[in-house]
């Protein structure tokens, strides 16, 4: 939320503008674009144990105390509990279901007032993807579902080039830098997140969603109650995340990144850096991802204990994890973004599925 003050502060200053800001803006401000982005690694290891979507009976972690102890963290699943999809090769884990607590850490040095209250949340289980949803994957999806996206329909999207801009021609299969099939979908909106979400629900017939924001922020803790869940110090991101960073900062110099260098201007192939405790890819840095929920300011005041779910509220829509555009401060567990309408589209947003019991 704290992202969009900057953003305000210059459409006043300039005096017109644009309404387009508030939609796809993100408070990185500096110049050029086009280079294509270095990789870690190549394609996301195959797991080896894909088993049968048959959710795995696990006990109901204990809730920690939210002071920085932990009686019984969250465990992670099973290593078993990976299955693969067999028409688009898309791994789900298993997340058991559990209690946590959302919100800004104890340790947070930092964090935006719609982080708070902290509260208690509790999860049933739930698959999620193991890695961000692939191009190779969207194109199986748009291929086979005959949908079209909307950057396609009217024919632009938001890139960012010195600043964010509308690019004519601009879509998933032109997001302003190279990709391989392994890289994660971009320049993609909430629609047609739901668009590939239901066509597999329909193909698969398990019921396909979008993580909720709660189920998100409890996966990429993955048990942890740190900022991040490679534990506080941004700078350690490089191993663990694609974020803005030294090797972005050759390119555009005046951003503010981590010291560190991942390797990757833009996006990098999902799974180039190492997973969370649960096994999970890229829940920070790489893309930003759609959650299922209704972006609302307080909406931690009313969150249920049980599977809270937004779904009332306006036409902004959350977005989570930041991305290889995003500095520190955007690339923690409880940074809470969003985006203003269901149809934005920027070339470093992306999504992941879900799968419910
Ligand atoms: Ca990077
Ligand atoms: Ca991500």
């Amino acid at each position: 939320m704290r992202r969009w003050f900057p953003v305000l502060a210059l459409m006043v200053v300039l005096g017109a503008g644009g309404s387009w800001w508030l939609g796809s803006s993100r408070t990185q401000l500096p110049e050029g674009l086009e280079r294509h982005a270095g990789t870690l690694a190549g394609p996301p290891a195959e797991s080896g144990d894909h088993q049968a979507a048959v959710p795995v009976p696990a006990p109901a972690s204990a809730l920690s105390d939210g002071q920085g102890g932990t009686d019984r963290a969250p465990g992670p699943p099973p290593a078993s509990s990976i299955w693969r999809e067999p028409l688009t090769g898309m791994e789900f884990v298993w997340v058991t279901g559990g209690c946590f607590w959302m919100g800004g850490a104890t340790a947070e040095t930092r964090w935006d007032k719609d982080e708070i209250p902290r509260h208690k949340v509790c999860l049933d289980g739930f698959w999620l993807g193991r890695f961000e949803v692939t191009r190779g994957q969207f194109r199986i999806f748009l291929d086979r579902g005959g949908y079209v996206t909307d950057a396609e329909r009217e024919g632009y999207a938001w890139a960012y080039a010195g600043k964010w801009e509308q690019k004519p021609g601009f879509s998933w299969r032109h997001p302003g830098f190279a990709q391989d099939e392994n890289h994660p979908v971009v320049n993609v909106s909430w629609h047609d997140a739901k668009a590939m979400a239901a066509w597999l629900e329909a193909e698969s017939r398990r019921p396909v969603a979008l993580p909720t924001e709660a189920q998100w922020e409890y996966a990429c803790r993955a048990g942890t109650e740190g900022v991040r869940f490679w534990g506080d110090p941004p700078d350690s991101a490089c191993a663990f995340a694609n974020v803005a960073d030294r090797t972005a900062a050759r390119e555009f110099p005046a951003w503010i990144v981590h010291s560190c260098a991942d390797g990757a201007v833009f996006t990098a192939a999902v799974g180039s850096y190492t997973a969370n405790p649960w096994g999970f890819h890229d829940m920070l840095g790489n893309v930003w991802e759609w959650c299922e929920d209704v972006y609302q300011a307080d909406a931690y005041a009313h969150h249920a204990l049980n599977n809270p779910l937004m779904v009332k509220g306006g036409r902004e829509r959350v977005v989570r994890g930041g991305s290889w555009y995003s500095r520190p401060e955007s690339v923690r567990c409880a940074d809470r973004d969003r985006l203003r309408e269901p149809s934005r589209r920027s070339h470093d947003q992306g999504f992941r599925l879900a799968i419910e019991r």
